[in-house]
This record gives structure tokens, sequence and C-alpha cells, in this order.
């Protein structure tokens, strides 16, 4: 059977972020990554799954040494709202003590994933440790924690595409957008 995009995007109430915008805002970020990271060999930490898509563009165009290595995080909760329990699925493979990291994120809107990673992480003694979010809702912020990088200050609308999700769904779209209110009031 034919996969049907047209219904996909059918959902989509507005596009918030075009993949011209995010585009150019992922190069401009892997500039200011480049050059912070000169000579040091970065380790760029993917946070599973919603960030895959950022994560593989931004590390394409890092022009410099760097390695690779995965996270995974469960939230429990309902889509909306963060439950503030959160617990480690997959671990990293890799040593880090020493090592510079960064932890590579598609979007921080309680911040308490984040904020769990990088209390977990610094127990291992980096030689430093870095956040970078493609979307930032500071509105939603429950603990004190900020990005040092940020592609994009968003408004608190529940977004899908480029790897972010409802249910599961929309990760595949290559735009960020806000889902039509009914596809999720019809679902609840
Ligand atoms: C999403 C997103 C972040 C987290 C942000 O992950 O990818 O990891 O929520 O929310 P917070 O700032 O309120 O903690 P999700 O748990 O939906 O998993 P996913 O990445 O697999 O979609
Ligand atoms: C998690 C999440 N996932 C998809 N869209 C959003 O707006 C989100 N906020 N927190």
């Amino acid at each position: 059977m034919a996969f049907n995009k047209t219904g996909l995007e059918n959902d989509v109430g507005y596009v918030l972020l075009s993949e011209t915008q995010i585009r150019q805002r992922v190069q401009e970020l892997d500039m200011q990554i480049t050059r912070d990271y000169e000579g040091k060999n970065p380790l760029l930490v993917c946070v599973l799954k919603g960030a895959v898509n950022f994560y593989s563009d931004l590390c394409r165009n890092i022009a410099d040494y760097m390695e690779m290595d995965f996270i995974a995080i469960s939230s429990y909760g309902n889509e909306m709202k963060h439950s503030g329990i959160v617990r480690l699925i997959k671990d990293i493979d890799k040593s880090i003590t020493g090592r510079h990291v960064i932890i590579v994120e598609d979007i921080m809107d309680s911040g308490l994933t984040l904020n769990y990673m990088t209390n977990l992480l610094k127990t291992r003694n980096p030689a430093s440790l870095k956040t970078v979010c493609l979307l930032d809702k500071p509105e939603r912020r429950e603990c004190a924690i900020t990005p040092d990088y940020v592609g994009f200050v968003i408004p608190d609308e529940f977004v899908v595409g480029y790897g972010l999700d409802y249910a599961g769904t929309y990760r595949n779209l290559p735009y960020i957008g806000v889902l039509k209110p009914e596809v999720y009031t019809d679902a609840e």
C-alpha cells in the first residue's frame, strides 16, 4: 500500500519552521560548534528518538574530528505533559571521563529530561558538558536549566515533524508544524 503523506500533512494546522529555516539555522549552529570545539574531538550524544534528524544534519556539517554516541530516555506521562519521572532505557557506550561532551536534543520543554541527563553524565567527570537543543519552549520550564546552544525559541505550542512526534507519528515530516487541535482532541 502506498504511504499517504498527504493525509499526514492534512493533520498539520500550520508550518512553524520550514525546511529552509531549519537548514539555515542548523548550519549556523554547526559553524559555532566547529569553532568552539576546534581540536577538542567532542563526543556528540544523540537523545533518541526525537533528536535523530537534527543530530544527523548537525553531525554531517561539523567540519572537524568528532565522535557519535546515543542515549535513550523514557519519560512517563501523556504526550502533552511530562510526569516528572525519567528513566534511562539505553546508556551511551563510550567512557566520557575527560572528554568534551555535547548532548543533542530536539526540544526542551519542562527541562526534566535534559536535567536528568546532565546530572547523570556529570557524575562521570567529562572535561566539559554542554547541551544543544533545536527548539526551546522556555514558558514550560519546570527546573532551572538552559541549553547552551539553541536553534529556535518557540511559543508554547505542541509541535511535530523533523523527528518530533505525537503518539509516535509525524516524525518523518521534513518541517516543524503545529497539529490541528482536532487531531489530538479526537484521539482522547
Ligand atoms: C521529548 C523530547 C525531549 C523531551 C523534552 O522526548 O525528545 O527528550 O521530550 O521534554 P521535557 O523538557 O519536558 O523533558 P520523548 O519523551 O517524547 O521521547 P522521544 O524523543 O522518543 O519522542
Ligand atoms: C515533548 C514534545 N514532543 C513533541 N512536541 C512537543 O511540542 C514536545 N514538547 N515536549
